[in-house]
């Protein structure tokens, strides 16, 4: 197995010690820090997503894998960095206003790490103008909205309505238990994404590939 595959099936088994083994052999080896992350770490989420979304693992082994991932970052953070190499997208993310859930939106956001997508989270409880701000601040390509509760919905389609009368040219993508495909369309997101296995690939595309 090349050093590469060990470190997909690293982070695939959430092994952190390991990956914290294999990253500084595979930077030892002159392997650039772009192909670790676009060979090795992307591979290997894209794999655990799937599994997720098969019902094949479940939240406990993703949040693992999404640690081990981060561990290989600690290392290869600070050489892209110095490289120029900066991630092609960024997103922002937040549970809206009146919401406290966050655990399927950290999945969410987490996942989309792997995918070497910039995420700025604003947490939970966001107001519209605060994701306003954030798009513009960073300037996003996308915003992902969040929310678990039936009663926030209505926060949902206001923090639609702000972010497009702002004139932001970003793609608006929402989830959570209670949202579906209707909804999204109902008020005016471009993307509706069911669960964390498939949030990267939904982001990616919905980003233009
Ligand atoms: Co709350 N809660 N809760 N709760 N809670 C639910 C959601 C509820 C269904 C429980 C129930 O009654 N059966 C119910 C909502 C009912 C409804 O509206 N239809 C409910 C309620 C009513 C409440 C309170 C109002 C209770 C009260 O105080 N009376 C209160 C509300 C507080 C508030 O937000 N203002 C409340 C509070 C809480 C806690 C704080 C105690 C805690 C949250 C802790 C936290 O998040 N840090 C909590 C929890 C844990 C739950 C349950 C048990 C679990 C939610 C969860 O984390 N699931 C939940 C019942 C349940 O689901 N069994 C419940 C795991 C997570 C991985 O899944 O979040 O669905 P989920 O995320 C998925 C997808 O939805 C999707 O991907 C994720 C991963 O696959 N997804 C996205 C999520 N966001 C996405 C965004 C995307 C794309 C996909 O793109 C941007």
């Amino acid at each position: 197995m090349s050093s590469l595959d060990a470190l997909k099936q690293a982070v695939i088994a959430g092994k952190r010690k390991d990956v914290k083994e294999i990253v500084p052999v595979l930077i030892d080896s002159g392997m650039g820090p772009g192909k670790i992350v676009d060979e090795g770490l992307i591979p290997a989420m894209a794999i655990v997503g799937e599994k997720f979304k098969n019902n094949e693992i479940f939240v406990p082994e993703m949040l693992v894998s999404a640690r081990a991932m981060k561990e290989a970052m600690i290392f290869l953070e600070p050489l892209l960095v110095k490289a120029g190499i900066k991630p092609k997208y960024t997103a922002v993310l937040g549970t809206v206003a009146g919401d406290l859930h966050d655990i399927g939106k950290n999945l969410v956001g987490m996942m989309w790490k792997g995918a070497n997508i910039n995420v700025v989270d604003l947490g939970v409880d966001v107001a519209p103008d605060k994701f306003v701000a954030a798009i513009k601040e960073h300037n996003a390509h996308m915003v992902g909205l969040s929310t678990l509760l039936t009663t926030t919905m209505p926060a949902m389609s206001e923090a639609v309505k702000a972010i497009r009368a702002s004139g932001a040219a970003v793609k608006i993508m929402i989830g959570g238990a209670p949202i579906t495909e209707q909804f999204a369309k109902e008020i005016g997101a471009d993307g509706y994404c069911r669960d964390a296995g498939s949030a990267a690939d939904s982001a990616v595309k919905l980003m233009g590939g």
